[in-house]
């Protein structure tokens, strides 16, 4: 099925709640279900285009901690972000004339529903839930933040994949007019993350499309980005533009720039250190006022939890694996 809004059509001439509305009843009579073409323009409201636009109707979901939440500042003006820049302020600083809309997902690989989907057509029916998460960064800094987003599991089922597939790949948009960061080669672009279909549709795995109750901002990786809790933050890649169930595992971004400090797991493990520093604890951003990035150096204050404190979700994904090999 391919679906795609007719680029001629502004959304900013419609209203976001009255179309939304619209949609949510023709969802609820059935006639949409499936993501069945409509009116282009009509398809946008669910997700409203406008920047700091509320989303509509989201739930409290499962698995949130319980810490305090960074501030909004915090959250959108220290990133990591490489197609808009390596420094933690460059994305905010440089991602803000960056359109996001319209948007597609290509779905492709060893599974039987592929095709490319307006965004909207690719989250939907699904409601949407707040998580609050703590990132953890590879780099011994973390940030907990409320998420909104959809479970992975429930898109990654509606694809349905095939027995051959073993991993689920995504990719970020590659477009160096548009993320000026992609015009240096420091990363090999675009970038790419991975996961097994177990962890893929672990329920802790989220795809957010928006932060503190509204849609993404681009810094954080609108429109849709992956949230993956108990991996370093690298894994939750931003910007997606495709989806492959693959049968073998893909060479992750990360991986590919410095195979020996980053793995393809990648899961939260204070026991396994980064080759250049420790990871048994974190800085919390904004705690202390001073900038994430010394953490590496100094002292970073908060003892980091195995698998990020999900090891009860997810530890069974890796009985037998020698985690110190796998990192
Ligand atoms: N496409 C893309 N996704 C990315 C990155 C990136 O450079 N490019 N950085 C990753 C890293 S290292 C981290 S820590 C998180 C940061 O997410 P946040 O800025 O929303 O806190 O995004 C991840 N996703
Ligand atoms: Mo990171």
């Amino acid at each position: 099925m391919l679906i795609r809004r007719p680029t001629d059509i502004r959304s900013s001439e419609i209203t976001p709640r009255e179309v939304f509305l619209k949609r949510r009843e023709l969802l609820r009579t059935g006639l949409l279900a499936g993501g069945l073409a409509m009116g282009g323009s009509a398809i946008a409201a669910v997700l409203p285009p406008e920047r700091r636009a509320k989303l509509p109707d989201v739930v409290p979901g499962k698995f949130s901690t319980d810490e305090t939440v960074n501030s909004y500042t915090d959250v959108t003006t220290y990133n990591n972000y490489y197609e808009f820049g390596t420094d933690k302020s460059d994305p905010f600083e440089n991602s803000q004339e960056f359109e996001s809309r319209p948007w597609t997902v290509k779905v492709d690989g060893h599974c039987e529903k592929t095709g490319i989907f307006d965004l909207e057509d690719f989250i939907q029916p699904y409601a949407l839930e707040e998580r609050i998460y703590r990132l953890r960064c590879v780099e011994a800094w973390s940030m907990v933040i409320p998420w909104v987003g959809v479970p992975l599991a429930d898109i990654v089922r509606r694809h349905r994949p095939l027995s051959s597939a073993k991993y689920v790949v995504f990719e970020t948009l590659l477009d160096p007019e548009r993320m000026p960061g992609q015009r240096s080669r420091n990363l090999h672009w675009p970038y790419v993350e991975g996961l097994t279909i177990a962890e893929a549709v672990n329920p802790l795995s989220l795809l957010a499309v928006g932060v503190y109750g509204e849609v993404l901002p681009n810094q954080n990786g609108a429109p849709i980005r992956l949230v993956v809790p108990w991996k370093y933050g690298f894994k939750s890649i931003k910007g997606i533009v495709s989806m492959t169930f693959s049968e073998n595992r893909p060479r992750t971004a990360w991986e590919r720039a410095a195979p020996h400090e980053y793995g393809f797991y990648a899961n939260v493990n204070p026991n396994v250190d980064h080759p250049r520093w420790s990871q048994a604890r974190e800085r919390r951003i904004g705690s202390t006022g001073e900038s994430g990035l010394q953490s590496i150096f100094g002292a970073p204050k908060q003892e980091t939890l195995m698998f990020n404190g999900y090891g009860e979700q997810v530890a069974h994904l890796y009985e037998g694996l020698d985690l110190r090999q796998n990192f």
